[in-house]
């Protein structure tokens, strides 16, 4: 019992020294950007197209938690950050391909109290968003994309001028919503597909439970039982993030425009394996001079960056984690100790949970070019320690009704940890490659879990794999004892 005690203290005392949001998948984790919003990167997704295996999606989500009633000016993308997806093919963990988004704002209606506006004092409801039925989208943006190649710069928009969708506003300003989103899915020729906007957060966690100190309502340390283990189709603790929307840049491209030689590969070969992540950068001097609005200079200075959730929220000790976003993947190296001796494991261990000693070389194949991801790639071929989501392009993607929300670690082998899908739990995931189940499935296969399954919305199985917003005047969160997650007897989430 003493031991048992000293061990809770223990575990308490890393508590408070613990990254502050260790759980969440990156919302406000890092301190520069929980004060700066619109370049947070909350989620980074990569996977091969589940209705097109010849092509890899990405999804770059930005600013976090945004309530859908949030008005007046909702949630625009913000025009003095440069959004950029990166992709390294040839395992040295510097990018060789970069495509760029870059966001412009017009207020068309100088005079109105709000960025939307249809249906009253003569403005027709908004139907689309530009030309007839735009008239009441006053807060307007269009945004640019620019693939960087061996130093040139590539514009992928083929001279079309492409709009962000604002966020759902309600039925009397929006009435049809769904045929906004439609609008703003644009296909650009050679397989190239872009969006931009707000769209439901596919993130989902039981946050309030994780915050408490641990303190899961499935059990002790977050142990599953096989029922809800098992469980892909529903919640059996509520989803913090439900209701809320996130702002999501989309993008769709060939595989050969990502391989090093502009082919496609079998899995067995490491030129099939491509290391992502995504950044926002500003430009270093920013100049206020009232009444005119701030103008900024210099260089682009990376913000944040994001790979793998795992490696920004489970490993990184807040102290770090600044110099971390700002830091290039390919440096990696100096975070070491944070990858191989993590944190987390300890409290784990101080719930009775089984984990692997340190050193953690069995967490390398997410930080390293190695298999299981990379089957193809031999000693010489793992790179240095670099944060990358890794994908392997040659694993075909899983038929929709086959996919596992723990991907990966139950043979859903398009699944993160080989790249990210929406539909991968990686709450449940990340926690159980800490427990240690990569080293010994069977040691430290610890079914550790908060009970949260899926996004409240489901899935888009097709580009742009997102939701559409939910509704400012029309929607609610999924808190503790509301009808939303099913299934606990006696517990939080009512029995449906
Ligand atoms: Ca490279
Ligand atoms: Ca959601
Ligand atoms: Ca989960």
């Amino acid at each position: 019992m003493q031991r048992f005690k000293s061990l809770v203290t223990f575990a308490m005392a890393l508590l408070l020294l613990a990254p502050v949001s260790m759980f969440a998948s990156s919302h406000r984790e890092a301190p520069i950007t929980a004060l700066d919003r619109t370049a947070d990167i909350t989620d980074w997704y990569a996977f091969v197209s589940y209705d097109h295996p010849d092509r890899v999606t990405m999804i770059l989500n930005v600013d976090p938690f945004l309530e859908p009633s949030n008005g007046p000016n909702y949630f625009p993308f913000d025009p003095n950050v440069l959004y950029e997806m990166k992709v390294d093919n040839n395992r040295d963990g510097v990018e060789d391909v970069t495509f760029q988004f870059r966001f412009t704002t017009t207020i068309r209606l100088p005079g109105v109290f709000t960025g939307y506006v249809g249906g009253i004092a003569g403005i027709p409801p908004i139907t689309a968003l530009s030309g007839p039925g735009s008239e009441g989208l006053s807060l307007s943006q269009t945004y640019t994309v620019t693939m960087v190649k061996n130093g040139i710069s590539t514009d992928l928009t083929g001279g079309r001028t492409l709009y962000a969708l604002p966020s759902n506003v309600g039925p009397r300003t929006m009435p049809n919503y769904q045929a906004l989103y439609n609008q703003a899915v644009y296909r650009l020729g050679s397989n190239v597909s872009a969006f931009a906007g707000t769209v439901d957060d596919p993130f989902f966690i039981d946050l309030g439970a994780a915050f408490d100190s641990l303190n899961f309502r499935m059990g002790v340390g977050g142990v599953l039982k096989p029922k809800v283990d098992g469980d892909d189709k529903h919640n059996y603790a509520p989803d913090a993030v439900a209701g809320f929307n996130v702002n999501s840049i989309v993008l769709e491209v060939p595989i050969t425009m990502l391989t090093v030689d502009g082919k496609l590969h079998p899995a067995s070969d490491k030129d099939a394996v491509l290391g992502t992540y995504g950044t926002t950068s500003r430009r270093k001097f920013t100049v206020r001079r009232s009444p005119n609005p701030l103008v900024t200079s210099g260089a682009f200075q990376q913000v944040q960056r994001e790979g793998n959730p795992l490696i920004n929220e489970l490993i990184i000790g807040t102290g770090s984690k600044d110099k971390f976003s700002m830091s290039d993947p390919s440096n990696d190296s100096q975070f070491a100790s944070f990858f191989l001796d993590p944190l987390l494991a300890k409290i784990f261990a101080s719930f009775g949970i089984p984990v692997p000693p340190a050193p953690r070389t069995d967490l390398l194949p997410l930080v390293v070019y190695q298999a299981p991801i990379c089957p193809g790639c031999g000693p010489k071929d793992s790179g240095p320690i670099a944060d990358l989501m890794r994908l392997n392009t040659g694993i075909p993607p899983t038929p929709v009704a086959s996919q596992k929300r723990l991907g990966f670690l139950v043979g859903d082998n398009a699944g993160f940890p080989n790249g990210r899908r929406p539909i991968d739990d990686v709450v449940d995931i990340a926690s159980r490659v800490v427990g240690g189940i990569l080293a010994d499935p069977v040691k430290y296969g610890t079914p550790i879990g908060d009970g949260v399954n899926l996004n409240e919305l489901g899935y888009r199985n097709t580009f742009p794999f997102v939701q559409p917003a939910h509704n400012g005047r029309n929607s609610h969160h999924i808190g503790p004892g509301q009808p939303g997650c099913t299934g606990q007897p006696g517990g939080i989430c009512p029995v449906k």
